[in-house]
């Protein structure tokens, strides 16, 4: 039985986890800046730590990337930008631990050698906004940012830049010309932003929640935290559960841990209800059924099962819910937040939305199941950027798994669920 390891949320019913006295006294800050930067390249590296915001890219040799000695400035951008359907893991952990972030910073920026950090946060997210600025207040009040850090020489400046709420903006590109004054949309890479990032120079994007698992690498050292997870995905990482689920919220647990291990300790489907369908990484990896619920919580095992691990953003729903609607539901989603740059995705959200309402009333016929996985299809690969392929994916998994069920609205001329029952979606 996989149990809890709780690093990033060991104090979050601390009534003072939020603030410095809380958390605690820089320690992997403190052994950092005594060490050579490429050494914490190097240890970051040997964690075998990978990208916690969904695409699992390894974080060590993102930062070896990083070109040396080039005279331009370089830059860390946190991508605080949370909003993938279901996931639920960065929001809670800037509110009750905003310190393991701000230390994640300087440890990442004087490994990467950048003298200035931005976290690029949310703007309607105002009390996380507001954490995250009296956090770094703290900081620079104790010597932690600014200039000669704790006395290394070292110096950083840290910028909390708040957005102005799209979800295209969680992509890095466009993140980063957002942060530059633009619109944002993405930006075609290569080249990557390791090489031309923020105003043209080298720059580091980082998911809140490897930022903040930093501080324990350094601390541990690499081995502490590569003896956890699986061969492939080492550590641990936050699991949110979320919708039909006794006690949902944030479990932090080994990455290899099975949805229904953590269903066990989340008190179980609600009372009375059986498990339908669920997501593993957000709405943009395919769902999964209730066969699916031994399948290891790691990249490569989700990944053999065709979905992915993404942001581990575990939406459950029971049997009440109508696969399709949820399926609409996020549909409407990707198709308000399409940037609208390339036509496979502007136009694809579009007309899913469209013939899927029309599924849903019970108006469609079996040929719109044909239309929009062709939809869907010339949707996948062919957009600009990850958005396009994430919107297909409830498309494709869910008539893979469930078309009796889309069948069945149109063989009964509507919904034929109570919605009422399903209390998630109203
Ligand atoms: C230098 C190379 N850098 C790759 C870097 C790249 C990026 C990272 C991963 O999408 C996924 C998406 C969502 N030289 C490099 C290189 N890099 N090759 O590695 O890159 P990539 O393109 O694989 O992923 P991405 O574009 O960052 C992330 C999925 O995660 N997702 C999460 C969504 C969550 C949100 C949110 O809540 N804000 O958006 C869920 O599944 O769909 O597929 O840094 O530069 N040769």
């Amino acid at each position: 039985m996989t149990t809890l390891t709780p690093v990033l949320t060991r104090n979050w019913d601390q009534p003072d986890s939020f603030t410095l006295r809380g958390y605690g006294d820089y320690a992997g800050a403190r052994k950092a800046l005594g060490m050579d930067p490429d050494a914490v390249i190097q240890a970051v590296k040997d964690s075998g730590l990978r990208g916690r915001g969904g695409a699992g890219f390894p974080t060590g040799l993102k930062w070896g990337f990083i070109p040396q000695n080039d005279g331009k400035p370089h830059y860390l951008v946190v991508n605080a930008d949370e909003s993938e359907p279901g996931t639920c893991k960065d929001i809670p952990l800037m509110m009750a631990n905003p310190h393991a972030l701000v230390e994640g910073i300087i440890i990442t920026s004087y490994a990467i050698r950048a003298a200035h950090a931005f976290i690029y946060v949310r703007g309607e997210v105002l009390h996380v906004v507001r954490r995250l600025r009296a956090a770094v207040q703290e900081a620079y009040d104790a010597g932690l940012l600014g200039t000669d850090i704790l006395g290394s020489g070292f110096d950083l400046e840290l910028t909390v830049h708040t957005g102005a709420g799209a979800y295209i903006c969680g992509e890095e590109t466009a993140l980063l010309d957002s942060l530059e004054g633009y619109r944002g949309q993405p930006r075609l890479k290569p080249p990557f932003p390791a090489v031309a990032g923020l105003y043209a120079c080298p720059t580091v994007i980082n998911n809140v929640e490897s930022v903040a698992s930093v501080p324990s690498i350094v601390t541990n050292g690499p081995s502490w935290f590569s003896s956890m997870g699986t061969e492939k995905s080492k550590g641990f990482g936050i699991f949110s559960l979320s919708g039909h689920v006794t006690r949902p919220g944030q479990f932090e647990a080994p990455l290899g841990i099975t949805l229904r291990e953590l269903l066990d300790m989340a008190g179980g489907v609600r009372a009375g209800h059986r498990l339908k369908f669920w997501t593993p990484g957000g709405s943009s990896t395919p769902i999964f059924t209730e066969e699916h619920l031994d399948v290891p919580l790691d990249f490569e095992s989700v990944g053999a099962k065709g979905s992915l691990l993404g942001t581990r953003a575990l939406q459950i729903f029971d049997e009440t819910t109508c696969v399709v609607r949820a399926v609409l539901r996020w549909t409407e989603f990707y198709a308000h937040e399409s940037c609208g740059k390339c036509t496979p995705c502007r136009e694809g959200t579009y007309w899913l939305k469209h013939v899927l309402k029309r599924l849903e009333r019970g108006e469609g016929t079996e040929e719109d199941l044909s239309t929009i996985t062709d939809i869907a299809d010339n949707i996948v690969g062919r957009a600009f950027c990850a958005l396009g392929d994430g919107a297909a994916a409830p498309i494709h998994s869910s008539i893979k798994h469930f078309r009796d069920e889309y069948l069945k609205h149109f063989e009964v001329g509507g919904c034929p669920f109570d919605r009422a029952a399903s209390t998630v979606w109203e």
